[in-house]
C-alpha cells in the first residue's frame, strides 16, 4: 500500500486549536491509521453543505427533491450494516467483574493488541475527519467534550446534527482541557489509486470498544448509528455511566419532557424505554382531546444526564443536539411534531425513495390513505404494493432512521439548551410487554422504583441486530448501555437516593409503565401515542396529592375514575385488561426476576432481594 507515512502527512491543525495533547493524539492516530488527508471539522453550515455534496458525488447520499424535502438526503447502508451490534460491543475494564455479566469483556491489553493491526493503515486512501463535539450545552457544568476521528464523511455530517460540533468546542477545550478520544473507522482502506466499489464501505469484522478506566472509545467496521456516531451510546451512555458512578451522577437512556397544565404549572419528567419503543413519540407528545390548555415540550428524546444539586434537586440535561429516530411507524397521527421536524434539513438512512424524489416508510400510508404505486426500497430494488403483499418486503428497513437537529422540532422546550438543565419531578420506566406488567403503577418509595427499573423486561426490537420480539430483562432500558457492572449500577442508584433523602430532599416519584399489553385478540389494548397524556396527568395528580390511587402488590395504581377519559372511549373493562395483576402470571414473573438476579448475584444489593420477598408475599396474599 502506498499510504503516506506520518512524516509525509502534515497534521495542519488550524490556529484556533490550542490543545497540545489533542494535536499530539491526532498525529499519533494519523500515524497509526495512515489516512490520505486530515480534515479538521469547523462545524460550519458551509462545511456541512460541502461534505453532503461530496457524499452525493460518492453515491452515498441521494439529494431529495428540494421542492418536497429541502436540503435533505437519503443514505442507504450496506444491507449487513443496519443496527447496533451488541454482540461485538465490549467493555474493556481491567477487571472482568467490573464489566459484569451483561457486557462482553476482554482485558484492555488483549483488546489493544487485537485492535492495533486492524487500525494500522485502516484509513488508507481516505480522509480522517477530526470532529470536536460537546455532549450538552457548550460550557455547561454537566457537559462533556469528545473528539471523534472518523474516516466517514457520513459520520461527520451526522455529528453536526446530533451534537454541538465544531470550532466553538475548541474554545471550551482550550490549551489544557480534557476530552474523550473516540476512534472510528469503517475498516475499508483503499489501495493507492483504488476507488470505492461501494457507496457504504464497512467491514464484516466489527468491534465497538470502550475502555472505561481511561475513558476511550474505539469503533471498527461499522458506519451505522450508535456503532459510528460515538457521542451517543458509546460516550453519552457507556462511558458517561462510568463517569456518573465515579462522580455521583446519572447517565440514563431517558427522554426528558416538560409538561405544563392549564394553570401554567410546569413539571419535568424523564422516561426510560428500550431503543425503538417510542421515546421520540413520548417526548413530542401532543395532548389529545380533553386536554385543552395542556402543553408538552421536548428537552430530549433519548439520553439524560442527571446531576444532584446542593439543594437536593436533580437537574438534567439532554447531552444531544439532535434526533436519530426510527422512521417506520412515524406519521401525523403517531407523532405530528416529529413529522413537522422532518420537513427539511434531514438525513434519512435506509428509508425508501419515491418516484418524485421524496422519502417513504411504512406507516406513511396512514396520512395519505394509500400506498405509493412504486418505490425504490432501501436496498435499491423496485417495490410495489403487489410485491409487498406477496413477499412481505418492507420498503424501509425496520430500523431506518432520520437525523435532524433538535431546533427542527416545533415542540422544543425553551430550556432545552439551558446549561443548568431542568429539575426532574418524576421518572418513568417502561418496558415492552404484551402481558403481566400493568399500564401504570407508582413505586411506594425510591427503592421500590429501583426494583421496578432493575427488573424491567422487554420484547426486543429492530434497533439491535438479532432475534426480534423475545423477552429479555432490560434493567433501566440500559442493558446494552451500562458501561460497568449492572449490580454496581443498581447500588449506585440506591446510594444516590439514600444520599438525597439524608439531605432531606424530596425525591422524584418513580413510575413503571407498559403501553404494550395485548388483549385476547393479540392486539394492543391501550391506544398509546398522544393518549399516554392521560397516564402522565395521573402521575402529576399523584404528585399534587389529587389522586389517591390504590395499593397493589406492585405499587400504587390508578382507579378508573382517576383518569381523565374525556375524548376517549375506553371502558372500565378495557382498563381492567391493561391494569389487572394476574397472580399466576406474577408467580412466573417472579421466577424470571430470580433468574435475572441469579445472573447478577455478584454485588447484587440486598435491598432488591428484600423488596422481591415483600413483593412475593403480597402477590401470594
Ligand atoms: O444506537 S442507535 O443510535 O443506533 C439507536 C438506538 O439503539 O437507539
Ligand atoms: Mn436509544
Amino acid at each position: 500500500m502506498n499510504a503516506p507515512t506520518p512524516h509525509d502527512l502534515n497534521i495542519q491543525a488550524p490556529a484556533y486549536v490550542k490543545n497540545a495533547r489533542l494535536i499530539a493524539w491526532v498525529a499519533d492516530m494519523a500515524a497509526l491509521c495512515k489516512p490520505a488527508k486530515i480534515h479538521w471539522c469547523d462545524g460550519s453550515q458551509e462545511e456541512y453543505d460541502r461534505l453532503c455534496q461530496q457524499l452525493v458525488e460518492a453515491g452515498t447520499f441521494k439529494r431529495l427533491n428540494p421542492a418536497k424535502r429541502p436540503n435533505s438526503y437519503l443514505a442507504c447502508s450496506d444491507p449487513s450494516d443496519v443496527a447496533r451490534v451488541e454482540g461485538r460491543t465490549f467493555i474493556c475494564s481491567e477487571k472482568k467483574e467490573d464489566a459484569g455479566p451483561t457486557n462482553n469483556w476482554m482485558a484492555p491489553a488483549e483488546m489493544r493488541a487485537t485492535l492495533k493491526p486492524l487500525f494500522d493503515g485502516c484509513m488508507a486512501g481516505r480522509t480522517m475527519y477530526v470532529i470536536p463535539f460537546s455532549m450538552g450545552p457548550l460550557g455547561s457544568p454537566i457537559a462533556q467534550i469528545g473528539v471523534e476521528l472518523s474516516d466517514s464523511a457520513y459520520v461527520a455530517v451526522n455529528m453536526k446534527l446530533m451534537t454541538r460540533m465544531g470550532r466553538a468546542v475548541h474554545d471550551v477545550i482550550g490549551a489544557e482541557g480534557g476530552f474523550v478520544p473516540c476512534m472510528h473507522t469503517v475498516g475499508a482502506p483503499l489501495a493507492a489509486g483504488e476507488k470505492d466499489k461501494t457507496a457504504w464501505p464497512c467491514n464484516e469484522t466489527k468491534y465497538i470498544v470502550h475502555y472505561p478506566e481511561t475513558r476511550e472509545i474505539w469503533s471498527y467496521g461499522s458506519g451505522y448509528g450508535g456503532n459510528a456516531l460515538l457521542g451517543k451510546k458509546c460516550l453519552a451512555l457507556r462511558i458517561a455511566s462510568t463517569m456518573g458512578r465515579d462522580e455521583g451522577w446519572l447517565a440514563e437512556h431517558m427522554l426528558i419532557l416538560g409538561v405544563q397544565n392549564p394553570e401554567g404549572k410546569k413539571y419535568h419528567v424523564a422516561a426510560a424505554f428500550p431503543s425503538a419503543c417510542g421515546k421520540t413519540n413520548f417526548s413530542m407528545l401532543v395532548p389529545p382531546q380533553g386536554f385543552e390548555g395542556w402543553k408538552v415540550t421536548t428537552i430530549g428524546d433519548d439520553i439524560a444526564w442527571i446531576k444532584p444539586q446542593a439543594d437536593g434537586t436533580l437537574r438534567a440535561i439532554n447531552p444531544e443536539a439532535g434526533y436519530f429516530g426510527v422512521a417506520p411507524g412515524t406519521n401525523m397521527q403517531t407523532n405530528p411534531n416529529c413529522m413537522l421536524s422532518l420537513a427539511r434539513d434531514v438525513i434519512f438512512t435506509n428509508v425508501a425513495l419515491t418516484d418524485d424524489g421524496d422519502v417513504w416508510w411504512e406507516g406513511m400510508e396512514k396520512d395519505t390513505g394509500h400506498l405509493p404505486a412504486h418505490l425504490i426500497d432501501w436496498k435499491g430494488q423496485d417495490w410495489t404494493p403487489a410485491l409487498a403483499k406477496e413477499t412481505g418486503a418492507k420498503a424501509a428497513h425496520p430500523n431506518a432512521r432520520f437525523t435532524c437537529a433538535a431546533t427542527n422540532n416545533p415542540a422544543l422546550d425553551p430550556a432545552w439548551d439551558d446549561p443548568a438543565g431542568v429539575t426532574i419531578d418524576a421518572m418513568i420506566f417502561g418496558g415492552r410487554r404484551s402481558t403481566t406488567v400493568p399500564l401504570v403503577t407508582e413505586a411506594r418509595d425510591w427503592q421500590e422504583g429501583v426494583y421496578m427499573a432493575a427488573t424491567m423486561g422487554s420484547e426486543t426490537t429492530a434497533a439491535a441486530v438479532g432475534q426480534q420480539g423475545v423477552v429479555r430483562r432490560d434493567p433501566f432500558a440500559m442493558l446494552p448501555f451500562t458501561g460497568y457492572n449492572m449490580s454496581d449500577y443498581f447500588q449506585h442508584w440506591l446510594s444516590l437516593g439514600e444520599k438525597l433523602a439524608a439531605q432531606g430532599a424530596t425525591l422524584p416519584r418513580i413510575y413503571c409503565v407498559n403501553w404494550f399489553r395485548k388483549g385476547g385478540d393479540g392486539k394492543f389494548v391501550w391506544p398509546g401515542y398522544g393518549e399516554n397524556m392521560r397516564v402522565l396527568k395521573w402521575m402529576l395528580d399523584r404528585i399534587e396529592g389529587r389522586a389517591q390511587g390504590r395499593q397493589t402488590a406492585f405499587g400504587i395504581a390508578p382507579h378508573y375514575a382517576e383518569i381523565n377519559w374525556q375524548g376517549l372511549d375506553f371502558s372500565a373493562t378495557q382498563f381492567d385488561t391493561v391494569t389487572r395483576l394476574d397472580a399466576a402470571a406474577w408467580g412466573e414473573e417472579l421466577k424470571l426476576h430470580d433468574a435475572h438476579f441469579e445472573k447478577l448475584a455478584w454485588h447484587l444489593p440486598q435491598a432488591l432481594l428484600d423488596i422481591r420477598a415483600a413483593l412475593a408475599q403480597r402477590i401470594h396474599a
